[in-house]
């Protein structure tokens, strides 16, 4: 099992220094941190508890300045360390960190009382009700306080042994097999090349393995991987991860850019959320709002659509949609950050309900309705619900980063890959029977209705519209022959007593030299659909644009040719017209139409058999 926990608190109440204690690395890893005594970004190390098992450890800056760094570190812990110096108590990022952990749900931590080496027991005493009062009603009421002292050693086996117990009763992050590497840090070194750390979550990484760049598209390749500093062949979830990169230089990937399998992540411009707003928040949160939104290891402005009031004060909750600077990765459930950029302060944070949301009306209750049952844990179902269309299940997971089972649980129709929502497909079948009878009634006499002209009449897309035919096939709305749909009980015979007989005997007449075309469907009356239901039917056969024959002149007509070519070896158009005694135009006609059909082949002005 993997776990990775994270310090929090005040600049200078000792988390740098908790963490060297614990683990013998100091965190503290730039030039500039150890000049100034300082942390500015994050730091990493790692631990061995008591227990055996081993963690990740982030250290993130107190500094009210380095907030941003701070965030980008808090995402994907399990646990949280809250140090709060016994000397000076509870200060104001001991307040905004416990703020950012309560509305980003980390629900389990300990709160490290540090330096009590430098207060007496009143003292101490009175600190920690402070502290007990501080953190009622967040996400970390009733963690443990643990008097510590890095100078004395005081409280450090016992905070070794409550961080077992936060992780034993953590149990193991899930693995949806869709791993994401939201990227906290980038280097090269020498003799590797690129190298990205985060933490890794919703699925495993392994050497050799093509990953895609979140915004951006860019391949890479898994050369190497390292947790802990120790070389592996495979990372798990919920582990922090170092991945030496090829494919990608330093300067293209950044803080903030997530790696994954190709096509398994989106990126977004639009996310609908839940949001709370703190109940210190120094402002409410109003519709048109400009703020800064951070999740993962992410940050980018953004403006806050409010869906349903036109502000929510402190304490407050709501549903917005967020509009994004630039698009980010971002999955279903993700939790997230607002923060107002000056003076910088934290005011509201939430849980996304849908990356890829449609501009929603404000106020609508349908929409509303919508983001509570996603909200409730219909994700995936909701999302469904957005392609009236159809979707594949690749697309649908990739949309909502919800595990592949949920697939096989949706109530959907199902044809191959595609998905249907039930109401979707009742639609898109009620709507292909209602063309396919206004297309039967406007020509009764065709057979039905090309594929394509039923697709663009249901307004489906080439890709699906194969699943599409198939299901209304296979649910006895449509009947397919030839190349043309028709409804099940549609006949063509029927309806053509009386109308066909007229034009069957004007080429009757004389068979083998019938009039043109046109001259017979002028003296029949027939129209342009009883010749193509005729021909559809083949009670006439059509050999050029304007020459018909019926269907036994054809066949007599064909077999002269047959006989002509056996006796002397190949046919002219003068010897046919002789032996049919017709015109030459109908002659050469069947003879041409013999050549398309590969029956004959022209060799200078006689035909043989093929
Ligand atoms: N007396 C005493 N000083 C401490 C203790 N822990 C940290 N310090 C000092 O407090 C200062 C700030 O510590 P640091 O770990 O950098 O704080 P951070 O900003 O929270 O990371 C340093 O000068 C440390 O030496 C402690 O347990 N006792
Ligand atoms: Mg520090």
């Amino acid at each position: 099992m993997n776990f990775v926990i994270g310090t929090a608190g005040h600049i200078d109440h000792g988390k740098s220094t908790l963490i060297t204690d614990l683990t013998g690395i100091d965190p503290d890893r730039l030039s500039e941190e150890k000049r100034r005594g300082m942390t500015i970004d994050l730091g990493f190390a790692h631990l061995r508890l008591p227990s055996g098992l081993e963690i990740g450890i982030v250290d993130v800056p107190g500094h009210a300045r380095f907030i941003r760094n701070m965030l980008a570190g808090t995402h994907g812990l399990d646990a949280v360390m809250l140090v709060i110096a016994a000397d000076e108590g509870v200060m104001p990022q001991t307040r905004e960190h416990l703020e950012i952990i309560d509305l980003l749900d980390v629900r389990r931590g300990v709160v490290v009382l540090s330096k009590v080496d430098l207060v007496d027991a009143e003292w101490l005493a009175l600190v920690t009700s402070e502290v007990l009062a501080t953190l009622k009603g967040t996400s970390l009421d009733g963690a443990p306080v643990i008097a510590y002292s890095a100078v004395s050693g005081e409280g450090k086996a016992e905070l070794l042994t409550a961080l077992d117990a936060l992780l034993e009763a953590a149990g193991s992050r899930p693995d949806l097999d869709r791993p994401r590497l939201p990227i906290d840090r980038v280097f090269t070194m020498s003799g590797f090349g690129t190298v990205a750390t985060g933490t890794l979550v919703d699925g495993s990484l392994t050497v050799g393995e093509e990953l895609e760049v979140v915004p951006g598209g860019r391949t890479v390749r898994i050369r190497g991987l390292q947790q802990h500093n120790r070389k592996v062949e495979t990372a798990s979830p919920g582990s922090r991860v170092a991945a030496n990169l090829a494919g990608v230089e330093k300067d293209q990937l950044a803080r903030g850019d997530v790696l994954a399998r190709p096509k398994t992540l989106s990126a977004t411009r639009r996310i609908d959320a839940t949001v709370r707003v703190l109940a210190s928040a120094p402002q409410s949160l109003r519709h048109g709002a400009e703020l800064l939104l951070h999740t993962g290891t992410s940050e980018v402005g953004c403006r806050v659509i409010l869906l349903e009031v036109d502000e929510i004060v402190d304490g407050g909750q709501g549903w917005v949609q967020l509009y994004l600077e630039r698009p980010i990765a971002a999955a279903a459930r993700d939790r997230f950050i607002l923060r107002v950029p000056s003076p910088s302060a934290t005011i509201a944070g939430g849980r996304f309900v849908d990356v890829d949301p449609r501009k929603h009306a404000r106020r609508d209750s349908v929409v509303r309705e919508s983001l509570e049952r996603r909200a409730a844990g219909d994700v995936m179902q909701e999302e469904l619900r957005k392609y009236p269309r159809g979707v594949t299940a690749a697309a649908l997971l990739k949309a909502t980063m919800a595990p592949d089972r949920d697939v096989a649980n949706l109530k959907a129709r199902r044809i191959g890959e595609w998905l249907f929502d039930p109401g979707v497909w009742q639609s898109i079948s009620e709507r292909a029977v209602g063309e396919l009878t206004a297309y039967h009634a406007a020509h009764p006499l065709r057979a039905g209705i090309a594929r394509e002209e039923l697709r663009s009449k249901l307004g489906v897309p080439p890709g699906s519209f194969p699943a599409v035919l198939k299901g209304l096939t296979e649910d006895g709305r449509v009947v397919e022959s030839d190349g043309s749909l028709a409804l099940p009980g549609h006949s063509v015979e029927l309806r053509m007593e009386g109308a066909s007989g007229p034009l069957l005997e004007v080429l009757g007449r004389q068979p083998l030299a019938p009039p043109s075309l046109s001259e017979a469907t002028r003296e029949s009356g027939a129209s342009a659909e009883v010749v193509r239901a005729l021909a559809q039917r083949g009670d006439i056969v059509r050999v050029g644009d304007d020459i018909a024959f019926t269907k036994d002149a054809y066949e007599t007509a064909v077999a002269m040719v047959r006989e002509i070519i056996s006796e002397g070896g190949s046919i002219t158009v003068a010897q046919l017209r002789d032996r049919m005694g017709a015109s030459r135009r109908p002659v050469l006609a069947l003879l041409e139409h013999l050549d398309s059909q590969h029956v004959t082949r022209r060799v200078g002005d006689s035909r043989v058999l093929r």
